[in-house]
């Protein structure tokens, strides 16, 4: 391994559950129940095609402009939300694996869909300790289309075989196969089943397990 690629919402921080509570504001205005389970597909995919997929649950049609409007509507929301994140919501285990990787020279990367990735990393505190970020500002296509982390292994340098993502979301983790990158899924082993290994929480992983994995591959 030369590289290690951080998603972010999700496996660094839990932005994700602001995702959900935004797109489930949304949804609720427009007669519409998101549910957990459905919001998984929402997960690591564009703010646009997010949308896409809650309007799909009632066959609702609408112009490009009218979901540009909806769209902005959710990011406000989710914008306000971030604002009160600190050092302190890092999920257990991020820091001190980054630490390691560092100490082991592993080139460090972060891809993620999100427009909002830069603020959230200036909130928690650690935008330094990426050599290269890839955010949803620098790339057309969204997971699972690999753009994203092919983007980033070429601005690390580095061979996409040598690289391993570390991912929360099925389109994240479908996204780094496609990269032909290994891919450790954060989350439920169901959901994530296409990973080398899937793992509950990011503290699970240790420095040992992420050798093993490129190891094996
Ligand atoms: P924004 P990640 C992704 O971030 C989220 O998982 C996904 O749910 C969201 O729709 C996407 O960012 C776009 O976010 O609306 O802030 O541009 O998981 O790739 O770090
Ligand atoms: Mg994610």
């Amino acid at each position: 391994m030369e590289a290690c690629i951080f998603d972010l919402d999700g496996v660094i921080v839990d932005t994700a559950r602001f995702h959900f509570l935004a797109w489930k504001r949304l949804a609720a205005e427009l007669g519409i129940k998101l549910t957990e389970q459905y919001n998984e597909k929402l997960k690591g995919v564009s703010r646009l095609d997010s949308l896409n997929f809650i309007l799909e649950l009632k066959q609702i049609t609408l112009s490009t402009e009218e979901k540009v409007q909806l769209a902005d509507k959710k990011n406000a929301w989710f914008v306000e939300y971030i604002h009160s994140m600190s050092p302190r919501d890092i999920y257990p285990g991020v820091l001190e694996l980054l630490a390691k990787l560092k100490s082991e020279n592993i080139k460090v990367g972060l891809a993620s869909s999100s427009k909002n990735a830069r603020i959230v990393l200036a909130q928690l505190g650690i935008s330094e300790e990426f050599e290269v970020i890839v955010d949803g500002t620098m790339i057309t296509n969204t997971k699972p289309h690999p753009e994203i982390f092919l983007k980033t292994a070429l601005l690390l340098n580095t061979p996409p075989a040598r690289c391993l993502v570390i991912e929360d979301a099925a389109a994240g983790v479908a996204a780094a196969k496609a990269a032909g990158m290994g891919c450790i899924g954060i989350g439920n082993n169901l959901i994530l089943n296409q990973a080398d290994l899937v793992v509950g929480n990011m503290a699970e992983l240790s420095w040992t397990v992420l050798n093993q994995i490129m190891q094996r591959r």
